[in-house]
C-alpha cells in the first residue's frame, strides 16, 4: 500500500470513499487507524464503490511506498485565559526530541490487519487559518505531472473575494519534487490580513512551512517542495482586497540538480541548489575541495540569502571548515584556509527557505596571494584598475582606502574617492555622509506646519511644485523645480495641438510657490519661459522619452515656498513597494474639474513585469509605473508634468517620475505611468547643466 495522507476536516464524500477498503458486502475498513472518525461518518454512505487507491496518488515524501502519513485536524473552542495551557498540553504530547516513539504520552495503536502507527506529531494550527469569519473553505487537488497554473479567484480581471481560505494540493509522480514559479503576487501589505503560506507537506502544518508571503514579494518567488508534494493556502480578509497570484507549477525529478561533489581545478564556481530559485528543504550537500599541497584556498560567498539568522546557525546554514554562516549577508564573505583543502557543507532544515548563495573559490600560492592584481585586506583580490575607482569592489572597502583623487572626484572626510556625481544623491557613498553634507535640494525650507483619490496639502509643503498656465487659459500642466533657472516637466505638454502652440516659449507663463490657484501671494514667483527642449525622441503615439525642460527668463530667487528636488543618480533604481507622492492641481476624477488647491497623493512604485501585464499599451524601459492597484488614486489629467516625489532615508526628496500617462485615471488594476527620471539624469546634465 502507498501513503495515504489526509486532513479530516476538508475530505469531501468522493474524498472518504477512497479511504474504504470493501471486506465483505457493505462492509469496510479504514486503511488508516486514524480515520476511526471517518469511517463513522461512512458508515453514513449507503453504496460505497470499489475504488482502487494508486500509490502514487496517495504517496508524499521519498521514504518507500509503504507508510502512512494522515493529517487529523481538530479544533477547541477555548476561553483566551485557557490558550497557553492548551498549547503546553498539545506539546506534551511529543516525545521529546531525538527519542524513540513510545506508548508515553499517546496511545499508539497497532491493530494487526492495519497499520502500526509509530510516530505521531501534534501542532497548534495558524490562528489566522481558524479565523469563525471566514466563510469559503476549499481545496484543489492538482497532480502536477503535466505543467500547468494555479491562480487566486478572479485573476487577473478582478481582486480575490474576502475571507476565503483555499488549499491547492499539488501532488508530483514519485520520485520527483513539486516546482512552483510565482508569476505574480500582489497581496495586502499587512500579513494579518491576506496573506499565501506554502507547505512542504499536504496538509497546513506549521513545522513544515516553506515560505508565507504578502504585499509584493522582491525575493525570489520559485519554490521547490523536498518530495511529491506541495500545498498552496491563500487566505483573506474583509476588505483592501487585491488583485492576487498567478503561479506556473511543474515536476522535475528528484535526481536533477545533485548538489555537491568533488572540485579538484585551482579555481571554480558552485551554488545552492537550484539558484536563484529558492532551494529545497531538507537539503544537504556537500563540496569537497582539494588542490595540490603547496597551495592554500579562499571561497568567497557573493550572493548569500539563508534566511533570518537562527541561534548558532542552527537552521539553514553553511559550514566552511566548521565554521558555520547563516542568514543574509549583503555584502561578499571571504573564507581563507591554511591548508590545500575545504570542506563546504550545506543544510536546509524542514522549515523557512530562502534564495541559498553563490561561491567562487581560488587556490593562491601563501607567499604571493594576488599574483599582479590588489590584495584587499579580506584577502580577496581584484583587478589593479578598480582600486580608487569610487566603487567597493573588495566588499570591504579597503580598495577605496588611501585613494588620490583625480579631477572627476571627490574626496571625502575618510579619504576615500567617489565620482561627483555622487555628491547630494541622497546617498552616503563615502560611508561617512560627507558626500552629502552641505547640499541644499529636496528639502522643505519652512513647513509651517488633482489628483484623484488626495488630499489638500499644506501651503510650502512641495516648494519645487510648479503651475504651467498657457496665457489667456489658465493652468495646463505641473513642472518640477530643478534649480533657480531651470523647470522639468512633460514634453507631451509642450507639443502644439493644432491652433494651440504649446511648443512655443512665449506662450508659457511658470507660477512657482503656488499654493491656491488664482491666489497669489508673497511666496509667489511668476516667470516667463526663454525655451523649451522636449526630448528630440519624444514619441506622441507611445509618449516615450515624455519629459522637457523649460528655462526661465529670469533666475528665481528660492524662498520657504520654492525650493529644488533632487535628481536621483542614473544608477539608482526605486524599488517596487517603495512609497511615492503625487502633487497637483489636475482633476480630482476621471473627466472632471481642476483642483484649486494643491492635492497631494501617496502611491507606491509598481514592479515593471506586473505593470507590462496590466496595461494594453506598451510600457518602455523609460516609463516608470506607480499607482495603488486597487483604484481610487492617481494623477489624472492637469498633473501631467508634475512630480512623482520619493522621500530618501536621509529625508530628502528625490525626483521618481514625471506624470505622463495612464488608462483612464484612479482606475483598479491600471497604474499611473511616470517618465524614469533616472533615464533622463544625463539629457538633463547635457542640456540644463543641472
Ligand atoms: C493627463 O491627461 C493624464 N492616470 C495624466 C495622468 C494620468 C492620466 C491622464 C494617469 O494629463
Amino acid at each position: 500500500m502507498g501513503k495515504c495522507t489526509f486532513n479530516l476536516a476538508w475530505l469531501d464524500d468522493d474524498e472518504m470513499k477512497r479511504w474504504l477498503k470493501p471486506v465483505a458486502n457493505n462492509k469496510y475498513q479504514a486503511f488508516c487507524t486514524l480515520c476511526k472518525k471517518t469511517l463513522d461518518k461512512m458508515t453514513e454512505l449507503k453504496k460505497v464503490e470499489e475504488i482502487t487507491i494508486k500509490a502514487e496518488e496517495l504517496s508524499e515524501g521519498d521514504g518507500g511506498g509503504d507508510s502512512v502519513v494522515a493529517y487529523y485536524q481538530s479544533e477547541f473552542d477555548v476561553h483566551v485565559s485557557q490558550q497557553a495551557s492548551l498549547d503546553e498540553a498539545i506539546t506534551s504530547l511529543e516525545p521529546p526530541a531525538g527519542s524513540q516513539p513510545s506508548r508515553h504520552g499517546r496511545i499508539l495503536l497497532k491493530p494487526t490487519d492495519a497499520l502500526s502507527v509509530n510516530s505521531v506529531v501534534s501542532r497548534a494550527m495558524d490562528p489566522r487559518m481558524a479565523r469563525s469569519t471566514l466563510n469559503v473553505k476549499k481545496s484543489f487537488n492538482i497532480h502536477v505531472s503535466e505543467a500547468g497554473i494555479v491562480q487566486s479567484p478572479g485573476f487577473p480581471d478582478s481582486s480575490y473575494p474576502p475571507n476565503i481560505y483555499l488549499q491547492w494540493r499539488l501532488r508530483a509522480d514519485p520520485g520527483h519534487r513539486v516546482q512552483l514559479d510565482f508569476h505574480t503576487l500582489i497581496l495586502e501589505d499587512d500579513c494579518q490580513q491576506d496573506f499565501i503560506k506554502l507547505y512542504d507537506s499536504l496538509a497546513a502544518i506549521e513545522h513544515r512551512v516553506l515560505a508565507e508571503q504578502c504585499g509584493y514579494p522582491h525575493g525570489s518567488l520559485s519554490f521547490l517542495s523536498s518530495g511529491n508534494v506541495m500545498l498552496l493556502t491563500l487566505v483573506t480578509s474583509e476588505e483592501k482586497n487585491f488583485p492576487g497570484f498567478r503561479a506556473n507549477y511543474s515536476q522535475i525529478p528528484l535526481t536533477e540538480q545533485k548538489c555537491g561533489r568533488t572540485l579538484t581545478a585551482d579555481r571554480g564556481s558552485f551554488s545552492s541548489p537550484f539558484f536563484p530559485s529558492n532551494y529545497p528543504p531538507r537539503t544537504t550537500c556537500v563540496w569537497n575541495i582539494e588542490v595540490p599541497k603547496e597551495k592554500f584556498l579562499k571561497v568567497q560567498f557573493n550572493k548569500f540569502f539563508l534566511g533570518n539568522n537562527s541561534n548558532q546557525c542552527s537552521k539553514d546554514y553553511v559550514d566552511v571548515n566548521n565554521k558555520r554562516l547563516c542568514g543574509s549577508k549583503l555584502k561578499s564573505t571571504v573564507i581563507t584556509s591554511r591548508g590545500n583543502t575545504m570542506t563546504i557543507k550545506f543544510n536546509s532544515d524542514s522549515s523557512y527557505v530562502d534564495q541559498g548563495f553563490t561561491a567562487e573559490y581560488e587556490a593562491f600560492i601563501p607567499t604571493n596571494p594576488c599574483p599582479g592584481r590588489f590584495q584587499c585586506t579580506n584577502n580577496l583580490c581584484i583587478n589593479k584598475t578598480l582600486q580608487c575607482d569610487g566603487w567597493n569592489d573588495c566588499g570591504d572597502g579597503s580598495d577605496e582606502d588611501d585613494c588620490k583623487c583625480d579631477e572627476s572626484q571627490m574626496k571625502c572626510k575618510n579619504g576615500r574617492c567617489k565620482p561627483k556625481f555622487w555628491e547630494c544623491d541622497g546617498f552616503d557613498d563615502c560611508g561617512d555622509n560627507t558626500d552629502e553634507d552641505n547640499c541644499e535640494c529636496g528639502i522643505r525650507p519652512y513647513r509651517s506646519s488633482r489628483i484623484v483619490g488626495g488630499q489638500a496639502s499644506r501651503e510650502g509643503e512641495w516648494p519645487w511644485q510648479v503651475s504651467l498656465h498657457i496665457r489667456g487659459t489658465g493652468h495646463v500642466c505641473g513642472a518640477s523645480v530643478l534649480s533657480n533657472r531651470w523647470l522639468l516637466t512633460a514634453a507631451h505638454c509642450v507639443q502644439d495641438n493644432g491652433p494651440n502652440k504649446y511648443s512655443q516659449a512665449d506662450q508659457w507663463e511658470a507660477l512657482l510657490g503656488l499654493h491656491v490657484q488664482s491666489q497669489t501671494n508673497e511666496w509667489t514667483v511668476r516667470r516667463n519661459v526663454r525655451q523649451i527642449i522636449a526630448h528630440r525622441d519624444y514619441n506622441a503615439f507611445t509618449y516615450d522619452n515624455d519629459i522637457a525642460l523649460m528655462e526661465l527668463d529670469n533666475n528665481v530667487t528660492l524662498n520657504q515656498n520654492i525650493w529644488p528636488i533632487c535628481l536621483p543618480s542614473p544608477t539608482y533604481n526605486f524599488p517596487a513597494g517603495r512609497e511615492a507622492w503625487i502633487t497637483g492641481w489636475g482633476a480630482t476624477r476621471e473627466g472632471g474639474l481642476a483642483a484649486t488647491i494643491l492635492q497631494k497623493a501617496q502611491v507606491r512604485i509598481i514592479n515593471s513585469t506586473v505593470c507590462k501585464s496590466l496595461l494594453k499599451d506598451e510600457v518602455t524601459d523609460g516609463m516608470l509605473c506607480a499607482g495603488v492597484l486597487k483604484g481610487g488614486v492617481d494623477a489624472c489629467q492637469g498633473d501631467s508634468g508634475g512630480p512623482l516625489s520619493v522621500t530618501a532615508p536621509g529625508g530628502r526628496v528625490f525626483l521618481a517620475g514625471v506624470v505622463s500617462w495612464g488608462d483612464g485615471c484612479a482606475r483598479r488594476n491600471k497604474p499611473g505611468i511616470y517618465t524614469r527620471v533616472t533615464r533622463f539624469r544625463s539629457w538633463i546634465k547635457e542640456n540644463s547643466g543641472v
